[in-house]
């Protein structure tokens, strides 16, 4: 990890270590113009996706550098290794979409993946992984993790 990288992923955990108790207690917490909630339980892919709307919101997106550190930052306080987020291939494969819509103008894929894109088409869900510093990864969407769902903020 760069210096850089380090440092503001250090903020972002710094900035969420006052409000630890309640981000790991699936609570909407507020960052910019979104708020983001990580689950309590494991979930697939589609389960979560359900889930989130359930809860108010979308499997989330992530749409910048600084919100993929905050989440880094949320995952890492509450001790989650790999959690879902809103980005799969499931439809077109190697065509990676957003559930909530959003364009995707921001992707941060780990050192060798979506590895499941090419010829191994079954990895179609992708989730933050702390073995890749919370890049992406794609996977198999049954697998069961904790996910991350947004909304924007009233
Ligand atoms: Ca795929
Ligand atoms: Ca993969």
């Amino acid at each position: 990890m760069s210096a850089l990288r380090w440092l503001a992923s250090l903020l972002a955990t710094a900035a969420l270590a006052a409000a630890s108790t309640e981000s790991c207690s699936e609570t909407w917490i507020s960052f910019g113009e979104s708020s983001f909630l990580l689950s309590s339980g494991n979930a697939s892919w589609f389960d979560a996706f359900t889930e989130c709307h359930r809860l108010g919101g979308k499997l989330a997106s992530i749409q910048s550098q600084r919100e993929n550190d905050f989440l880094h930052g949320m995952l890492t306080v509450c001790g989650v290794d790999k959690a879902w987020i809103g980005l799969t291939d499931a439809f077109i494969n190697t065509v990676f979409k957003w559930a909530d819509k959003e364009d995707l103008t921001f992707l941060n894929f780990g050192p060798g993946e979506p590895s499941g894109s090419g010829d191994h088409a079954s990895e179609d869900c992708v989730e933050m992984r702390q073995d890749l510093e919370y890049q992406w990864n794609d996977e198999y969407c049954m697998v069961k993790r904790r996910f991350l769902c947004r909304k924007s903020t009233e």
